[in-house]
Order: structure tokens, then sequence, then C-alpha cells
């Protein structure tokens, strides 16, 4: 790579690149992609979507100790569709984990009989779980809940899809004081129209993190090409204390598909991020995403540089 090139990007990608692959997998799979991921008992561990050759995804365990290399397959652990429910007929995608308290909530895609829906399930150690049902009914996705409540009520982002085409799909944010019950909709970020990378369809990456401006969010832009959709990604900030005001949006992507593994694989041109990990020293960031729907790969950057990079491009608010 051209040093100047690699000089502007904000995310550095691990050259050991893609850290984990079908062929990595004991059992035949299709693909792995679009992983969760969390800190548990000092190692990372990601909850990875794994396509079986059914087509069917299904929620699998991988650790390592260094976030980087080493990585562990296990696929005793994770999470299986729960056969005979429709809600989860066609497998289950694309997990985002929140930790709160002593417990991981994972919202993940149910690939329903009715189409793609919004589910809920916890757990302490990734091998016993339990399950909190739907959230949202079809069609919905790219959804994560805040760590925290904001005057006693969770926050939930999440992507449903108007029935009437052409009016956009835009992220929004609902509200529930006991996570059962949602309300108080509203849009959250709107697709930008026209020429924009992010025009028509954009959808939250991992969960929100708390900063010292706010709430910062990674989000995917969808621009549909003559060869297919292109997968990359923008930042924006919310308001700390409410979520539901954004305080900044970065007027172009900071991550795209550049790479041989982003660009050939079952989608090509996708990198799909599910979950990031803030290390130690409260600056070093690991995006964790699936590229062209068929390995995982790890780009790090610093989240001081995401939030300087946010605060000098304030333009990006409301721009349509
Ligand atoms: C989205 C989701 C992701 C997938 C992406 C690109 O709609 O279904 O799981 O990675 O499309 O195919």
């Amino acid at each position: 790579m051209n040093e100047r090139v690699e000089n502007r990007e904000i995310y550095q990608r691990f050259e050991g690149n893609p850290i984990l692959r079908a062929a990595d997998f004991p059992s035949a799979v299709n693909a792995v992609f679009n992983p969760g991921a969390a800190e548990v008992e000092g190692r990372t561990l990601l909850l990875l979507r794994v396509e079986h050759r059914s087509g069917l995804s299904s929620l699998v365990v991988a650790t390592s100790e260094n976030g980087l290399t080493g990585w562990e397959i296990d696929e005793t652990r994770g999470l299986q569709p729960r056969s005979g429910l429709d809600e989860e007929k066609w497998g289950i995608e694309d997990p985002r984990i929140t930790r709160i308290g002593d417990e991981y909530y994972v919202v993940y895609v149910g690939f329903s009989a009715y189409g793609p829906l919004v589910s809920l399930a916890k757990t302490k150690d990734f091998d016993h779980w339990e399950r909190c049902g739907v959230l949202l009914p079809p069609e919905d996705k790219d959804a994560a809940l805040f760590p925290t409540t904001f005057n006693g009520r969770w926050g939930l982002i999440h992507r449903p899809v108007p029935a009437m085409s052409g009016l956009g799909r835009h992220m929004w944010l609902s509200f529930s004081p006991d996570l059962r019950h949602w309300g108080e909709t509203r849009v959250l970020l709107e697709a930008r129209r026209g020429g924009h990378w992010d025009a028509n369809k954009i959808g939250l990456g991992p969960p929100p993190i708390l900063t010292k401006d706010g709430w910062l969010l990674c989000y995917h832009g969808v621009r549909e090409t003559a060869s297919g959709s292109l997968y990359r990604l923008g930042l924006a900030l919310l308001d700390r204390d409410d979520p539901s005001k954004v305080l900044a949006r970065s007027n172009d992507w900071v991550f795209g598909p550049r790479e041989p593994y982003e660009q050939l694989g079952d989608v090509p041109g996708v990198v799909f991020p599910c979950g990031w990990i803030l290390r130690d020293d409260g600056d070093t960031l690991h995006l964790y995403y699936g590229a062209a729907d068929s390995v995982v790969c790890v780009a790090e950057t610093s989240l001081a540089r995401l939030l300087d990079h946010l605060k000098a491009e304030p333009s990006g608010l409301g721009l349509n």
C-alpha cells in the first residue's frame, strides 16, 4: 500500500487479515462474517455469524488473547436458531453485544418466516442463554442497545424498512422501560439523498460507545452501483443525555472495501462491522467486521482520532 494513502486512512487494517475464514472451521461451513465483539474474562470474544451450507446462519464463539491472532473457535459455544420457532425459521444473523452489569445483551437479526426482525438474548458466559424474544417486528435489523438508561428507559437504535419504496431506509431510535415494550420511536439519522455515499440506505454498525463528547456511532451506508451494493462506514455523535440529538456526522465515508478480501467473496464490496472494543488505554479501538460476506477482519483506530475527525466535519449534519 502506498504510504501516503495509508497515512490518510483513519482505520488501519491488521496485516494478518482476514483473521477468521470458513476454512478455519472444523466443520464445513460456507462463510463466517459480521461478528459481535466483547471482552470476556480477559480475552477478546467474537460472536461470529456462521453461514452454513444450508444458507442459514447461527452464532458461534471464537476467542483470542490479544484480539488479533491465535483465534480459538468453539462450535459448542454460541447461539443456534431455535428449531420450530417461526421467528428464527431461516437462521439468526449479525449480533451486536452490549455489556450491562455482568451480563451480555445480544441483539440479533432473526430471519423469520415473515422477514428479518430484531430479537434479544442474554448470557453471562456465552454457553448458557436466556432468550428474551422479539423486540421489533419485520422488517427491521441493524439494532443495538445502549449500555445505560435515559431517564429510566433503555435505548435501542434500529433500522426499519418502510413498506412504501423510495422513501429511504433510515436509522431510528426507540425506548423501553423494561426491554420488552418499545415506543417513543423516532428517526435518529436519515440516509442522505442523491449521489452521496450513504444515500437511501443506512444502518448501525457496532453498539454506541460513550466518549467524553457523547455517544459515538459507526454506521454503514449503502451505495447502489451498476455492479451491486457498496457498503462503507461513516461516523456520528449523539448527545450523552439525550441520544435523540445528533451532534455531528461525517460527510465522507471513513472506511470502505479496498483489499482483495473485501472485494472478492459471496457479496463483493462489503465491509460490515457489528462489534468494536475500546482497549484498556482508553484510545485504541479495534473494529471487527465482515468482509464481502465471507471472512472476518479487524482494523485499528484511535478514539481521539475519530472524535477529531467528527469535529472537523460538522457540516455533515442535515445534509441531504
Ligand atoms: C445487509 C445484512 C448483512 C450483510 C449485508 C451485505 O443487509 O444482511 O448481513 O452483510 O447486507 O450483504
